[in-house]
This record gives structure tokens, sequence and C-alpha cells, in this order.
């Protein structure tokens, strides 16, 4: 390969475009005649993904060599992004590629806009797997993702009369060339029975046996890293097994549409992303994409450690299992099942292999998010798992009971099934019998994680088990990448680009917080991205706002614990306070335009109705004349990861306003601060631990602690809620119809008056306000808005996930990076 001519080394500019002229023909079978962008586009992406390729197999091949300890990020989401720019920063080569598609009569940021988001997730866990892919890559980790190759991601969002509306994410229906068909094939199968049979050593094994079988095909997808090294996603794709998904009975009775039947089953499989964030669909067909999902991932790394031929006990010494949440946690029992049922090993030794096998990472303390699997669903789906959960609970619970005799209670709140009506298989605790360590993603929700949701396991295991790994962001792609301007002023001010692999370095820029001429650049730079995020607004929105205005952004998943409902509220009350103003005194406000993107999950009817709100709020009060500029709301339609690159460098202010103690972590308050965006936030998440690196005077935190609130619901349950006299002003003017019929936004209200103010906005309300004019006076300060900014961005070493992955890597997984280093 190193010799082929589609990967010439050669960097110069001529040999990339005949490399792109190269693809143009061969890949694209087109010719250099009718040269449209999108063409460009893939010829140009060819010829970056056949570099990388040779990274791949290079680094591949000296793991395969070395067989050093690999980790296995077991995820049900990769929410990537877009490849092209990623690739030829990270390889050095976009100066290069940028002149040679230029002589080609192009420019690079529009051929870049051609290429369509892999969105393989819903948030913010999708999003942490492709960070730490990142992250292991450019640290020389050996660390592989595994995935699903969804056909059609996250659904595309647009908004029609001010409503949601869904459509399908065909991502795949233009050529992808960043996914490369492996010749790896494994069999899943589903349902069927458990019989007993004798083994080869004459001994009496359980055996599952299935005559519905679906095939699971790989797609490797390079992650590129540093100094030529590449690390790898392989995602599974679902197919018929070999003649194996024809009905031949029927096919030969000339029933061919029951013939083709299990076929259809077999692409479904993988056909859709569940595009539920927080929230478990419990969802046979989402079940049979987890099993699917795990039996091929297992499958194909016990088959790599076979290759070796270590013995079993080996195996907990040369692999680790990450389980991004619990929707991985079936290949628990499935390695079990295999290492006893196939391998013939001994129960209580293939669980020992198992437990230091495993690790789980939490994201979630929300009861509606945690995955529970109806009993008669498992049964019927995975009858040989349902038999070895029951096994390994019996065996658990008798534990438990000789730790501390006597306590039924206890049992029944420790078990793995839960008995209600109907039973069902709680995963986290599944999860956390079957895993050596598990971790929460940020300070407070790791103390959440021990005290509440798995404080009785905490007891019976000791607190050791239960560690925090504070979540991390690339910062090569929402920094070097994302903010180019950002970047080189940064570069050029540490004297070289050693800070983006060892991001605490930024601290030395903070000494020039007070520097009136450094200020100025940096806030030109904001400036400059503002301008480009209003170019994107008018394209999109049709609406023009000032990009001097100040930028209040809330960008992230619709969802009522995040609450942009008390966004928009605040919104409203500032609308209704301008009104009142006198003409001088509106104009001592500084002009604000506050920013809406995210989706709702489709079945989520509050979530969408916030954001029909949203939209209808930004109807009225961007064509009222009497507040002209000096309020903008504007709702971005379809925000995903591209569109995310835009705007975190664009914002003066981020919202992140969860009830305390509901957000894990949230990872784009990290992204906004490290590219000088001050936030406004609750004292939730890694909120906290922001404000403890960069300092209380650099973030605009406000409302409830996490501590108060069960005290205050109890409150609202025997007293009712008192709202807010301000907060009650504005629901009497939505309810006065200001913002059209008022009568469909009831059921939005009532979630602040029927039941008790869940997520205790009215108690927030009025603290939320304060805070938003605290903003507004600072902003008037020039200056000391700026050194805020340069001071937030300094103290943002912490986050990368560089630090996270260190972490992981030296307290769960105990591997180093590889000896050799630097792909030689
Ligand atoms: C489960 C079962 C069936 C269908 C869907 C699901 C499902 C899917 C996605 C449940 C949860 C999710 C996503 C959760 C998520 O994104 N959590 C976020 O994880 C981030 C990374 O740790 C944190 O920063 C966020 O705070 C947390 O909300």
């Amino acid at each position: 390969l190193e010799q082929s001519p589609l990967a010439n080394q050669q960097t110069d500019v001529a040999s990339l475009q005949a490399s792109i002229a190269y693809h143009m023909n061969a890949s694209l079978f087109r010719t250099q005649h009718n040269l449209e962008k999108v063409a460009v586009y893939q010829a140009l992406a060819h010829s970056m993904a056949d570099k990388l390729l040779l990274d791949w197999n290079r680094t591949q091949q000296r793991y395969r060599k070395d067989n050093p300890k690999r980790v296995y990020y077991l995820s049900m989401e990769f929410l990537l992004g877009r490849a092209l720019d990623n690739a030829m920063l990270a390889l050095h080569m976009k100066t290069a590629y940028q002149e040679a598609v230029q002589g080609l009569g192009f420019r690079l940021e529009d051929l870049l806009e051609q290429e369509r988001d892999p969105a393989l997730g819903n948030g913010g866990l999708g999003r942490l797997a492709a960070c730490y892919m990142d992250a292991a890559a450019a640290l020389d980790l050996p660390m592989w993702g595994y995935g699903l190759r969804y056909q059609y991601g996250l659904f595309r969002q647009s908004v029609q009369q001010g409503f949601q509306v869904e459509a399908p994410d065909d991502w795949l229906m233009r050529h992808h060339p960043w996914e490369f068909p492996r010749d790896i094939k494994y069999d899943v199968q589903f349902y069927g029975y458990v019989a007993t049979k004798m083994n080869d050593k004459g001994e009496s094994r359980l055996f599952w046996e299935s005559d519905h079988k679906i095939r699971a095909v790989a797609y490797d997808v390079p992650v590129p890293g540093k100094d030529g090294f590449c690390g790898n996603i392989r995602l599974w794709a679902s197919q018929p097994p070999h003649h194996g998904g024809f009905d031949l009975d029927a096919f030969n009775q000339g029933n061919y549409d029951q013939s083709i039947a299990s076929l259809k089953d077999a692409f479904l499989l993988t056909s859709v992303l569940y595009p539920n964030d927080n929230h478990q669909a419990g969802k046979e067909l989402r079940l049979k994409q987890e099993y699917f999902f795990v039996s091929a991932s297992v499958q194909d790394v016990v088959h790599r450690f076979k290759r070796y031929r270590c013995p079993w006990s080996e195996f907990p010494n040369k692999v680790a299992f990450q389980l991004n949440d619990t929707h991985p946690t079936l290949a628990i029992p499935e390695l079990q099942r295999i290492l006893v049922d196939v391998e013939g090993l001994a129960w209580d030794d293939a669980w020992d292999i198992v437990t230091r096998t495993f690790a789980f990472t939490n994201h979630t303390v929300l009861p509606e998010a945690l995955e529970k699997w109806p009993i008669y669903v498992m049964e019927k789906v995975l009858p040989r798992h349902m038999q070895i959960i029951y096994d390994l609970n019996l065996f658990f619970l008798q534990k438990v009971e000789e730790k501390f005799p006597g306590d039924r209670d206890l049992l029944n709140r420790v078990s793995i099934i839960e008995e209600a009506s109907p039973q069902q298989v709680r995963m986290a605790f599944l999860a956390v019998v079957g895993s050596h360590s598990v971790n929460g993603v940020a300070a407070l929700h790791s103390e959440l994680v021990v005290k509440e949701l798995f404080n009785d396991f905490s007891l019976y295991y000791g607190k050791d088990k239960f560690i925090n790994i504070t979540n991390g962001i690339s910062p090569r792609r929402w920094l070097y990448q994302a903010n180019p301007g950002l970047r080189d002023l940064i570069t050029h001010t540490l004297g070289s680009e050693d800070w983006v692999a060892d991001l605490p370095q930024l601290q030395k820029l903070a000494p020039f917080a007070d520097n009136l001429e450094f200020q100025q650049q940096w806030m030109a730079i904001k400036y400059a991205n503002k301008v480009r995020l209003t170019q994107w607004i008018r394209d999109d929105c049709g609406l023009t706002v000032d990009p001097r205005a100040l930028f209040d952004i809330q960008v992230k998943r619709m969802h009522e614990y995040k609450r942009q409902f008390l966004n928009i509220l605040g919104v409203i009350h500032r609308y209704r306070v301008l009104l009142q103003m006198s003409p001088e005194a509106r104009r001592r406000v500084p002009p604000r335009v506050v920013i809406f993107g995210g989706k709702a999950a489709p079945g989520y009817a509050i979530a969408k109705l916030v954001i029909k709100l949203i939209n209808s709020v930004a109807d009225v009060v961007n064509n009222d004349p009497v507040i002209d500029d000096h309020l903008k709301v504007v709702y971005l339609p379809d925000y995903n990861v591209s569109l995310a690159e835009k705007i975190v460098p664009a914002s003066d202010i981020s919202q992140h306003i969860s009830t305390a103690g509901t957000e894990a972590s949230g990872t784009s308050n990290m992204k906004f601060v490290i590219n000088g965006g001050l936030i406004l936030g609750t004292v939730d998440g890694a909120n906290i631990e922001i404000r403890d690196e960069i300092g209380e005077d650099n973030i605009f935190l406000f409302g409830t602690l996490a501590d108060q609130v069960a005290d205050i619901r109890h409150a609202q349950k025997y007293h009712g809620v008192l709202l807010d006299a301000n907060l009650q002003s504005v629901l009497d003017a939505i309810q006065a119809g200001v913002f059209g019929d008022a009568s469909i936004f009831n059921p939005l209200i009532d979630t602040l008056t029927y039941g008790g103010d869940f997520y205790l906005i009215s108690e927030d309300f009025d603290a939320y306000i304060k805070r938003q004019n605290d903003v507004d006076a600072l902003f008037l300060q020039k200056a000391a808005w700026a050194a805020k900014s340069i001071r937030c961005t300094a103290g943002m070493g912490f986050f990368s996930s560089d630090r996270s992955i260190g972490q992981y890597a030296s307290r769960i997984w105990k591997v180093d990076k590889t000896a050799l280093g630097n792909g030689s």
C-alpha cells in the first residue's frame, strides 16, 4: 500500500491535485468537466482518507504484533460530526489542500460544508464517546470503539409554524468515504430455547439454540490521531445470515412475500437510532439492537484474544470493556455465557474474569432514564441470558445476605430483578454487579451516584468501587478546529502549539487578562465569530441580528430538566420590562440576541411545546417596533455537531441552567468556556468544577442547591406552589394571548402549577432574573468583560478529554500509552 499511487505520500499541492483528480475519475466515475462542489468534496475526502488508511494500517499492525492490553469502548452512540476538516488538521494537511482546491477553482470552506454530519448519537453521551475516541487516538492508547452503523441517524429537524417537524436522516444516501466495510462477520441469534447437551469433554452443558439469526458485518471508521497514529471505531450493520435469510419452504412454494419476511427483519434491526435522550424507550427492537451490538463486539474481542493462545485467566490483562451507560450491559451476561456454555469454564472462574474485565460509566440519575426491561420480553428474546441473570442475582443476593444477615428489605432494594408488575431487570444494577469499577461523570454527579442511586451497593462493596471521572472535551475539535482565530492568537501568545496536547498550558494566558491590547485582539476574534454566526442566522432563519449585541445562547437537547422553559419565560419578562421603559432607559440596557437550538424527542410533547413557545415569542418580539434591536429571539433549526462548531465560538453568555442535581455533567458548558464564553448556570454538573477552575468571579451561578431540592419539592407537596410574582405576570401575558393562541400552551403552564413545579422554575425565577441583570451590567464594562473571558479560557486546562482518558487509563483500565508510541 505504501507504494500505491492511491496513497501517494507526497503532500505537495500538485500531488494533492492529482490525487483529487484520480478519485474524481476512479472513485466517482466522473470527468473533470462537470465539477460540482459535492463531487469535489467527495474526491477530496477520498484523497484524504487514503492518507488516513496508511496510518490506520500501520497503527493496527503494530498493535497486532505487540498485543498490548486493549480497551474497548462499548457505546450505542458515537456522535462524530464531520470528518474531513478534523482529518486534515490532524495530519497537518489543511494548508496544502486549501491551496490544491483553490487551484481547481474552489474555496475549501465551501467544500467542507458539503459533508453530511454522521449523527449516530443523541447528544452528550454520544458526543462524549467521540471526544474520548479522539483523545485515545491523540494519546496512542490502544482503544477501539464498538457501536452500531445506523442506516438513519438522529432525525433532521425543521420548524414549521413554530412546531418541530422531523424528517429521517438519510446520511448514507450519498456515498460516505469515511468508513471501510470489512470482511468480518458474526451471526447473532435471538429467541429460541435452552437445551442440555454434552460437550467434547463429556460434561453436561446448557446450550442456547435458535433458528433466528442475524448477521453482523463490520464497518471500520478511522479516528485520526497524532504523529501518524490512527484509532478505530468498529460499527456493526445487520444483514440476513448467509443462506439463512430466505424461508426456503415458502420460497419453493412460490410464497415470495413470506420467504423474504426474515430478510426484512435483518435489515430493519440497525436501520434507525432511537431518538430518546435521557429517557428509556422500552421497545423490543431497542433491546435487540443492544444485544446485537454487544454480541458481535464480544465475539470479535474473544476471537482476537484467542489468536494469541493465552490462557483464559489472562483475559482481564488483555481486555478492558468500558460500558457507556447501561445500553451495552448485556455484554456482561454475554461474556459469562460464552465462557461457561461455549468455552467450558467453571461458573466462578468465568465470573471472576467477567468482573475483572468490565467497568461501567453512569450518565444520569433521572429515574425515567434508567433502563429496565420486562422479564417477559427478556426471556423471550434472550432466554439463556435471562437464566444467567437469575443465577448471577441469586449468588449476589446470597453474598449480600452473608454480609448483612436478615435484612430482607435490603435484598429487595439491591435485587437485579425488580419485584413489580411486570417484573423487570434493572440494567444499572446488573452493570454494577458485573463491573469492578463504576464511575460518574462529574464530582457532584458521582457523589449522587454513591449516596443515592447506588447507596446500598456502596455499603456492600465499599466506596473504592465508585469513583468520579469528570468529563472532558477534545481541544482539537472544540478549539483548534472550531475557532481558528483564537487558536492562532493563543499559539502566537504562548509561542507554540504545544498547548493543544497539554491543555493546562492555557493558564499562561492569565497574565494577559488585563492587558488592553490583548483584550482588544481577543474580543475582535469573538466579534468575528459572532459575525460569522450572524450570517448563518440570516441564511438559515431569514433574520438579521446585530453582532454587537450580547449573544446569549442555549443549545442542547430539549428537556424539562434542562429548563429551556425558564429561559424563554425570562425572555418574556425581559420583553415586558423593556416595553415599560422609557426610550432612554431602554438604551442603557445592552441589546441581546437570545439564541436557542436543540431537538426534542419526537414523543416528548412538553419539550415540543417549549419549542413552539420559543418560536411564538420570537414572532412577537422580533416584529415589535418598540423593541427594535434591543431584543431578538432566534431558534436555530437542526442543531447538530457542525452547527455547534459555528455557534460555540460565538457566545458571550451560554446558559446551563438545569435544576440542581439533574444534569450529570454537561459538556457543552466546557466548550463555550474554553472559547472565552461566560456561563450563566446553576450549581450543577460540571458547572461546579468549571467554577472551581476558572474562579467564582468569572461565572454567573444562581439558584437552588442540589441538597435543597428534595425539601422544596416536599414542601410544595404540602403547601402547593406559590408562584413568583414576576413569573405570574409572565404567565398571565401568555394566557392573555400576547403570543398567539393561549390554549395550546396550557399543558406547559400546568407543569408549574398542577402537581407542583417539579423542576423548580418558580423557585429559581427571581435569582435567574437577577443574575441576568448582572450579565447586562458587566457587558457594558468592556474591559472587565474581556478580562473574564480571557480568564475563562485560561482556566479550562483541566477539561481536556486527554485528561479524562488518562484518568480512565490509569485508574480503571490499567493501561499505559503504548511503550512504542508515536507510530514508530
Ligand atoms: C435508553 C434506552 C432506550 C432508548 C434510549 C436510551 C437512552 C439514549 C441516550 C438513554 C439516555 C441517552 C443519553 C444520555 C445522555 O446523553 N446523557 C448525558 O451524558 C453526558 C455525558 O456524560 C452528560 O454530560 C450529560 O449531563 C448527560 O445528560
